[in-house]
């Protein structure tokens, strides 16, 4: 059988291109409930809890079936949601205009992978304001698609956006390869059918990672090579 030839790269943004869930949504979701004088907080722990619900306004609302019912009672509750979900990334705006960095190697792997010939895109659950935020312009400029947020009815783990973002390119998915850090992103990549390569995050270290090309803890940088404790076939739960 012929080899398709590699010819775009597809990432993921949260917890791919950076860490930005414990430090970066976390927080904003916060300042937002704090502004809005309700006594909601999401620790590290119960974070880790609702980052298997994708999507802003999604995970809030799973946060209030579990925990606040009776908001959810509201006539106006769907406005409530979008109207917090907006502080919040008004928030995270302000937290990435700080500075949010990229994971290892992320940067130089754009940089040197689109120098190359290789066309790049992103398929994220994460609002496309997020992405201007986090990342610089000249970097944005490389990714040739951007998939992201509200721009298919079915979040990740669906494999809409992936779908979105292979139809916007132009190319089968034996033409790419898809790059994730969490379970319902992999998910995502492989029901669209795209090889996957991990980086694993604090968050997302414990997840079933079965179905990757490979699971690594991060890309590493130049002169602070890859960890030696990483898979270089197809991943299976009980290498774990
Ligand atoms: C991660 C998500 C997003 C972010 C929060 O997206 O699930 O919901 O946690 O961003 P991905 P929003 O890993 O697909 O990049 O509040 O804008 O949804
Ligand atoms: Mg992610």
């Amino acid at each position: 059988m012929l080899r398709a030839m590699l010819e775009a790269l597809i990432f993921d943004v949260d917890g791919t291109l950076a860490d930005t869930e414990r430090d970066g949504h976390r927080p904003a979701f916060n300042a937002a409930f704090a502004e809005a004088d309700l006594d909601w907080h999401w620790d590290e722990a119960l974070y880790g809890e609702l980052l298997d619900v994708t999507g802003g306004k999604e995970r809030i609302r799973f946060f209030c079936g579990r925990h606040e019912p009776e908001f959810l009672q509201q006539d106006d509750v769907e406005s409530r949601i979008k109207e917090l979900h907006a502080a919040k990334t008004r928030h995270y705006a302000e937290l990435c205009a700080q500075g949010i960095p990229l994971r290892p190697g992320i940067e130089q792997l754009l940089r040197e992978a689109h120098a190359a010939g290789l066309r790049l895109a992103i398929a994220t659950t994460t609002t496309p304001e997020n992405i201007t935020a986090l990342l610089a312009p000249d970097l944005l400029a490389l990714f040739e698609k951007v998939g992201a947020g509200d721009t298919v009815p079915h979040k990740k783990p669906a494999p809409d956006i992936y779908q979105w973002v292979l139809a916007q390119l132009g190319l089968p998915p034996a033409a790419c390869l898809a790059i994730e850090d969490s379970a319902n992103g992999l998910k995502a990549s492989r029901a669209a059918g795209l090889a996957t390569v991990i980086t694993r995050t604090a968050y997302t270290d414990d997840h079933d990672f079965s179905g990757a090309l490979a699971l690594l803890p991060d890309l590493g940088e130049v002169g602070v090579p890859l960890l030696r404790h990483w898979h270089s076939h197809a991943y299976d739960s009980d290498k774990k």
